[in-house]
């Protein structure tokens, strides 16, 4: 942990009552748990999956983001929403429509019935992911989405941005490059985000006086960078953390891949090569 200190939380410095995480099983939500505990005064978790035992700060609620009635009462009582649950690569359609298209319309109808928390929503790099290394995307830039999953992102945004012009629900749209420990390949010297640096970010979000709606790519301060947050500075997040430093390491293994392999070609990646994963 690089020892952000925060005073106080919640938009604009007051402490959030109640911080909802989705997907607060999986494998960001496992990172983010401690992270952002600080924020609120009470964190409530929630996923399909098992969550283990409640810290005395937290409480969890189990519920598919399919089932609207269980989405209403999740997200009652709640001030702000880090939205990571869903499926998180490419998968069958009915998995992704029941988790990523029906659980975010039920999220952010349930937010409107219940005072407008404000959301992070993860969204991903895979809504670009046909661009190719070599190019500079700008946030609104032409979405060119790598396969159902990133389909699905980016209807999660054009979702978030349709809420927060009609009704002025705000949300930050964090296109999440690689999150995890450390880079593994080499296309993560650009996409790769340590949680240290994602943590800071949902700090700046939750604690911003104004948000709006941005999107914001979620990478660390990394040399070989595609994309860049200048457009967003007035969150006043500074990622510290640099996927070059683990170059050398990587130059060893995995090793450089072949230039023409998609993993040196596309922002997306290998996401770009996944097939239509049909029903049985
Ligand atoms: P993950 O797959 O480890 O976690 C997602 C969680 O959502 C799981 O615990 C799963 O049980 C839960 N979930 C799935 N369907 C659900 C449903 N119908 N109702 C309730 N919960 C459900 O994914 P990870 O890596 O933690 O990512 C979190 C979010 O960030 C995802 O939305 C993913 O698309 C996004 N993201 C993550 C990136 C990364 O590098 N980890 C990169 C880009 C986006
Ligand atoms: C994502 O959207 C996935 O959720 C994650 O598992 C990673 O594969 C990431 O993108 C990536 O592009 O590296």
């Amino acid at each position: 942990m690089h020892g952000y200190r925060l005073q106080g939380a919640g938009y604009g410095g007051r402490d959030l009552k109640r911080l909802l995480i989705t997907g607060a099983a999986g494998a960001l939500g496992r990172a983010m748990r401690a992270r952002v505990a600080h924020l609120a005064e009470i964190v409530r978790l929630s996923d399909i999956a098992e969550l283990g035992t409640a810290e005395p700060h937290e409480e969890i609620m189990p519920c598919d983001l399919g089932d609207a009635a269980a989405v209403h009462r999740l997200v009652e009582g709640c001030d702000a929403i880090l939205h990571l649950g869903g499926i998180s690569v490419e998968d069958k359609f009915s998995k992704i429509l029941n988790a990523n298209l029906l659980g975010l319309y039920n999220l952010y109808e349930a937010a409107r019935a219940h005072g407008q928390p404000r959301i992070l929503f993860a969204s991903s790099n895979h809504t670009v992911g046909f661009y190719r290394q070599d190019e500079h995307v700008e946030a609104d830039a032409p979405m060119r989405p790598d396969g159902l999953y990133g389909v699905s992102k980016c209807f999660g945004e054009a979702l978030a941005r349709m809420y927060f012009e009609k009704f002025g629900q705000e949300t930050a749209l964090v296109r999440i490059g690689s999150c995890m420990e450390k880079p593994t390949n080499h296309r993560m010297l650009s996409t790769w985000m340590s949680y240290d640096d994602f943590a800071a970010l949902i700090a700046c979000v939750f604690r911003a006086p104004m948000l709006g709606c941005p999107i914001l790519w979620g990478i660390s301060d990394n040399d070989s960078r595609w994309w860049d947050n200048s457009h967003a500075a007035y969150l006043g997040w500074r990622p510290r953390d640099n996927a070059e430093h683990f170059r050398a390491e990587l130059e060893l293994s995995p090793g450089r891949p072949e230039t023409s392999s998609p993993l040196a070609v596309y922002q997306g990646g290998m996401f770009t090569q996944d097939p239509i994963f049909t029903e049985d």
